[in-house]
């Protein structure tokens, strides 16, 4: 069998197997000379790490994103901002893909593959509010999807999803980059859907505020059920690129 075939094999069983649903997973592959590595450090604004620097004889990232079931999305577009439905997916999807991440190594290993991973999150400083592993920036070089007015990865099937990455040291052909942007307001000025939403004021037309993102998920999260916020991730892009 094809080394993808085993790999998205792995993917796919792990995500139908789980208790919760969700849709078809998309799996993507960079090279890891890829020369948009060499250019995080000065697109994030932060150190990142190479894949190199992750496995010093890499050969490919492999990126997956599982896509969240229309019944959350459905869930996130009603005018709520607390939606224990979202939180669930959010603790759930984590571990599962830390699941799938493990496979992969475990089967990598079997077949004498050197493989390295990060986790899905809380890799990263808790001060910077920055991490030295993307994931959102591998799956963009991997072709997965875009960066949106959101600065979540939107793809074809949409930005309401959770992804996660695996290096290894054997050679998977790199997956095609598409040609234009998913997100709506990047692609015709019409949208601005995410930022008009945003409860906090973190995310405007011109930036980002990372640390006021974070002062609104923390002070929100005072029950387990609050994990996170999914007003950025419930526009038009939800569930599909344009
Ligand atoms: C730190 C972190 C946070 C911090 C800071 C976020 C930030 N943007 O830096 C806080 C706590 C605020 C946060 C909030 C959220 N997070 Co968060 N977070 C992370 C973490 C750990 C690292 C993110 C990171 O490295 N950011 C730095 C860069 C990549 O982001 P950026 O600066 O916004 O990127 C812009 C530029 O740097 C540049 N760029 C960056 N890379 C590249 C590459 C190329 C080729 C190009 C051209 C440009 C480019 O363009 C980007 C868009 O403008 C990741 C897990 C991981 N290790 O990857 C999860 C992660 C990004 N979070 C995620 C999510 C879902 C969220 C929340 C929705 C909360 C929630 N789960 O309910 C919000 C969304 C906020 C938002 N609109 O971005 C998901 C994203 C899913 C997706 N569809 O994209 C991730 C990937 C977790 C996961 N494993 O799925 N997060
Ligand atoms: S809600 Fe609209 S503007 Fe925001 S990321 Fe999605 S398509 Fe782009
Ligand atoms: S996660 Fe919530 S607070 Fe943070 S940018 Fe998105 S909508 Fe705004």
């Amino acid at each position: 069998m094809k080394l993808s075939h085993t790999i998205e094999k792995i993917v796919r069983t792990e995500v139908t197997n789980n208790f919760l649903e969700y849709r078809e997973p998309i799996i993507g592959y960079a090279a890891a000379d890829d020369p948009l590595y060499a250019t995080l450090d000065d697109k994030i604004g932060a150190r990142q790490f190479h894949p190199k620097e992750m496995l010093p004889d890499a050969k490919t990232v492999i990126v997956y994103f599982i896509p969240f079931p229309l019944s959350l999305i459905h869930a996130i577009r009603q005018k709520q901002h607390i939606v224990p439905m979202w939180s669930q997916y959010y603790d759930t999807t984590n571990e599962l893909l830390e699941k799938i991440g493990k496979n992969i190594l475990i089967k990598m290993s079997a077949l004498n593959i050197k493989g390295a991973m990060d986790p899905p999150t809380e890799n990263f400083d808790s001060i910077s509010l920055t991490g030295h592993w993307a994931h959102k920036a591998s799956a963009v070089i991997a072709g997965i999807g875009t960066f949106g007015l959101n600065h979540l990865l939107i793809t074809r099937l949409g930005t309401a999803g959770r992804l996660g990455s695996v290096i290894i040291n054997a050679a998977i052909p790199p997956s095609t980059r598409p040609s234009s942007s998913y997100c709506l307001y990047y692609k015709s000025g019409k949208c601005r859907v995410c930022a008009e939403k945003c409860p906090s004021g973190a995310l405007t037309e011109e930036f980002f505020d990372r640390f006021r993102c974070n002062a609104y998920l923390d002070g929100k999260n005072i029950r387990d059920d609050q994990q996170g916020c999914p007003v950025c991730s419930s526009g038009p892009c939800a569930d599909k690129g344009f």
